[in-house]
């Protein structure tokens, strides 16, 4: 049987030859004393590289490090603190991680120095709205980009959420980031866009955002959903531990199926398996 061409993007070719093919699994490794679901936990170090090879063995094809909470109501973190979580660990995964890293940073300094200590991606949760200098930083070191939706900052999003027709205005910001990011000499084939889902959005505008999602992967980038114990899967889904992960595999398989390249998740394993299948079956269903 020969299958039917898909329109999805295949892979996204890294500045050192490295090759992320799509869909992949994006595993968080929080190294925050204050992040909301696992703040804490990835401070140490040497903790925070057993995780992130860990990760890596379940399925992880990038390992996205964080040195700032982003949780809604969190305060900028100074830049020396944020150097100081982030650069031993990618130092010292940088040997041992085949999987390419991502910075998870609003700064530009403290992605010049990860791109410089070894990542290769910067996701940057505000869409190049945080940092000017943050569109030069990346072209410089011919890194890939994740443009990440969001209104205001973590702790004023949440009055922002208002929105004539979120899944328009989301799509409309990315595509005029990334025209940005394009003219500044980042190259359009290591651009990433995400709709932010819970960065000024409420439970409803999420699952707006998830019923429209293909109309967000016409823009023809490949397209990051970071759902992993969020709010509104918790409210639809319920609270426990299996409410969540079943409630996340039902989003990240409906992701990939409306075409969404990667998913950002704290446990990689069963999100792998999740999108192996969904892949399998959009292989078939996109006539
Ligand atoms: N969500 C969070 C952080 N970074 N980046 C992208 N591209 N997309 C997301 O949806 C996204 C993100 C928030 O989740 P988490 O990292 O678990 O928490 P915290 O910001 O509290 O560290």
């Amino acid at each position: 049987m020969t299958r039917p061409k898909s329109r999805r993007p295949r892979s996204l070719r890294l500045k050192d030859g490295r090759v992320i093919r799509f869909p992949a699994v994006m595993g968080i490794l929080n190294v925050t004393p204050d992040s909301f679901s696992d703040g804490g936990c990835f401070v140490d170090p040497d903790r925070a590289v057993e995780h992130a090879l860990a990760m890596e063995a379940a399925g992880a094809a990038i390992i996205d490090v964080g040195g700032e909470s982003t949780r809604p109501g969190a305060e900028n973190v100074p830049v020396e603190v944020e150097l100081d979580r982030v650069l031993p660990v990618i130092e010292a995964l940088r040997a041992k991680l085949k999987s390419p890293i991502s910075i998870d940073t609003r700064k530009a300094v403290v992605a010049s120095a990860a791109l410089d200590e070894g990542a290769a991606i910067v996701n940057d949760v505000s869409g190049l709205m945080f940092d000017r200098a943050m569109p030069q930083a990346v072209a410089r070191a011919g890194a890939a980009l994740v443009l990440m939706h969001m209104r205001g900052t973590p702790a004023t999003m949440n009055r922002l959420a208002r929105y004539r027709d979120v899944v328009a205005e989301v799509r409309a910001f990315l595509e005029r980031q990334a025209r940005a990011a394009i003219a500044a000499g980042v190259r359009r084939s290591r651009i990433i866009v995400d709709p932010g889902l819970g960065f000024a959005q409420n439970a409803r505008q999420n699952l707006e955002l998830m019923g429209g999602l293909s109309r967000i992967c016409a823009l023809g980038y490949p397209v990051l959903v970071g759902a992993s114990r969020k709010r509104f899967v918790r409210a639809v889904a319920g609270d426990s531990e299996s409410d969540l992960l079943f409630g996340l595999a039902a989003v990240n398989a409906l992701a990939v199926a409306a075409g969404a390249s990667i998913v950002r998740v704290h446990d990689p394993g069963p999100a792998a398996a999740v999108v192996k299948m969904a892949v399998a079956i959009a292989e078939y269903s996109r006539g």
